[in-house]
């Protein structure tokens, strides 16, 4: 079933010219990296601008065939992409659910497709191990499972099971390392998006294609940025204000320049698991506010219909949505989170297993 919609992956990466694009977190580099492992040459590496999911947070220079990972954004965005680059040499895999393009055909994504949900698909990385490696070896295994980590960090966070933690903890049995050292290569790569360094993120995908998770852990600016970001949460924490508390919702407010939204929203939903979370961060140099959605219980799918229909743009899974919004509107979004989950959903944002 994943090859009908995926096989057409391997030739994609045929060629000595073409760019990867990647989401900026451990899945998007580990999904790069299994990548560049079955490349010929290597391709350009680029990264949308962080914090930023639409299509025009894409590089519009590319060079050659072009395949973006994990990267969670609707079909409709791939559409106008296409439009920019051409839909024949533009290629997409991904695991988030979301509505399919129209004009893309080479579209990988099993979620979208209704083939499962994200139990069953995880991450990209084990995604494209999957259709790349028939046979993965002990470097291919690891970066399957740091995808796998990177996206339920939060789970094991917080102690709660999922049933593709085994799967991670099987793919790195027998290859050295352990959960608690996945854990620790998931912190050495977001680290780099949390301070904006584009080319540690680079350097990260291109070490861990050649050297697994051993070349990660001695790769110096993934080292120093985590040091980095460890200040900077700790300075966003001092500043976390608390909004709204109910029975069903927590909503905490956020002014703070630095790109630590999903680092303090992942925080906050792992310490109150039997709720959603929702962080509305604004950075106002960059002049954005992002609400982060997250509950390590429920299933969120009712909250983002109902943010959709409410006219706010949405990105996510199932258990983590992003809301786009503008500074001027960051009281009225906290007030219409409130409105929509403890009000209207409150008895029916269901509990997931
Ligand atoms: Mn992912």
């Amino acid at each position: 079933m994943l090859d009908r919609i995926c096989s057409w992956i391997p030739s994609h990466l045929e060629g000595r010219r073409g760019t990867l694009i990647y989401h900026w977190d451990a899945d998007g580099a580990a999904s790069a990296a299994l990548a560049l492992r079955a490349l010929e040459a290597p391709w350009r590496l680029e990264i949308p601008r962080i914090g930023l999911y639409s299509s025009a947070a894409l590089p519009v220079e590319v060079e050659g065939k072009v395949l973006v990972l994990d990267y969670g954004i609707p079909g409709r965005e791939y559409d106008s992409y296409a439009s920019l680059v051409g839909a024949d040499r533009l290629g997409v895999a991904d695991h988030h659910k979301v509505e399919p393009p129209s004009s893309v055909e080479k579209y990988c994504n099993p979620v979208a497709a209704g083939l499962g949900g994200e139990d069953e698909y995880p991450a990209c990385s084990l995604l494209v191990g999957r259709i790349l490696f028939k046979d993965p070896g002990p470097i291919e295994r690891q970066l399957m499972a740091l995808g796998i980590i990177g996206d339920l960090a939060p789970f094991l966070d917080s102690n709660r099971p999922h049933p593709a933690i085994e799967i991670a903890r099987r793919l790195v049995e027998g290859t050295g390392y352990t959960l608690l050292d996945l854990r620790e290569a998931v912190d050495l790569v977001d680290s780099s998006y949390r301070v904006l360094d584009y080319n540690c993120l680079r350097s990260a995908a291109r070490i861990l294609a050649e050297e697994g998770l051993e070349g990660l852990y001695s790769l110096g600016c993934a080292r120093s940025n985590r040091e980095k970001a460890e200040r900077i949460v700790e300075g966003a924490l001092s500043r976390l204000e608390r909004a709204y508390s109910g029975p069903l919702l927590d909503v905490y407010t956020l002014v703070y320049d630095a790109y630590v939204t999903s680092a303090i929203g992942r925080r906050l939903a792992s310490s109150a698991p039997q709720k959603i979370v929702a962080l509305v961060h604004t950075m106002p140099q960059s002049g954005v506010t992002f609400a982060y959605i997250r509950s390590v219980s429920r299933d969120l799918a009712p909250v983002r219909r109902a943010l959709e229909e409410s006219g706010y743009r949405v990105g996510g899974k199932s258990h983590v949505i992003v809301v786009e919004a503008s500074p001027s509107d960051a009281q009225e979004l906290v007030a219409r989170l409130v409105d929509i989950i403890s009000r209207r959903l409150g008895g029916s944002a269901g509990r997931s297993a």
